[in-house]
């Protein structure tokens, strides 16, 4: 899929007041810095649609960028970000519960874990939440540009061994650089056929 257009639509904090469309939109969720802003960029091609920032944990916002004019990309906050208040972590959780169980039109969510980190108990309770209440999602490792062709198969692998601890049946798996730009045909082609599917309906 080639990417046409890719515009900011709208930031807000609450999922009633989200684009009151029906085009189908995939979200981003993922640790505070694991490279969402630039994973964004780089499945747009444009270089600071998403902000990357350096000071973690900062915006509880959804962001809404409409794709092509058919399809959105949300950036949903940041999770995980030890140096949050408490009010503030409560407030993070309403957002991303409330657009995550709420949003009809959330074909799928991609959850973004750090390749070079053992799993997390964050994302691995997060994923179990989002078994729980059947919420479609994928797995995008991030920044495997930082470990070698060999460490960063086995980085995926040990990750899927322990995924599968708890899980019958994985699901889908990225692997992508912001850097390098692999996984990006992946994604898009895997977000192209949704779409095709749910235009077919
Ligand atoms: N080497 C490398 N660095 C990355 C990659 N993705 C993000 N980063 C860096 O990781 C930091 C956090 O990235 P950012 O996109 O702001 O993360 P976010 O907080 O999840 O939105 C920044 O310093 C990025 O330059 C990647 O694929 N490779
Ligand atoms: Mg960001």
């Amino acid at each position: 899929m080639n990417i046409i257009s890719a515009e900011f639509e709208i930031s807000n904090s609450d999922v009633r007041k989200c684009p009151d469309t029906t085009l189908p939109e995939y979200a981003f969720i993922g640790r505070s810095n694991v490279g969402k802003s630039s994973l964004i960029n780089m499945l747009t091609g444009r270089k600071a649609l998403a902000k990357t920032s350096q000071t973690p944990g900062k915006t509880l916002l959804i962001n809404h960028f409409i794709i092509n004019g058919k399809w959105y990309i949300v950036d949903l906050p940041g999770y995980g970000y030890a140096k949050r208040s408490k009010d503030s972590r409560d407030k993070l959780e309403r957002i991303i519960k409330g657009y995550v169980l709420q949003r009809q039109q959330m074909t799928n969510l991609f959850v973004l874990v750090d390749s070079r980190l053992k799993p997390q108990r964050i994302d691995l309770e997060f994923m179990q939440w989002l078994g729980e209440n059947g919420v479609p999602f994928s797995i995008v490792f991030t920044k495997l540009d930082k470990l070698g062709r060999v460490a960063g198969a086995t980085a995926v692998e040990a990750y899927k061994q322990e995924l599968l601890k708890t899980w019958e049946e994985l699901p889908p798996v990225f692997m992508t650089s912001s850097e390098d730009g692999r996984g990006r045909d992946e994604i898009l082609n895997y977000i192209d056929s949704i779409n095709k599917q749910l235009a077919s309906n």
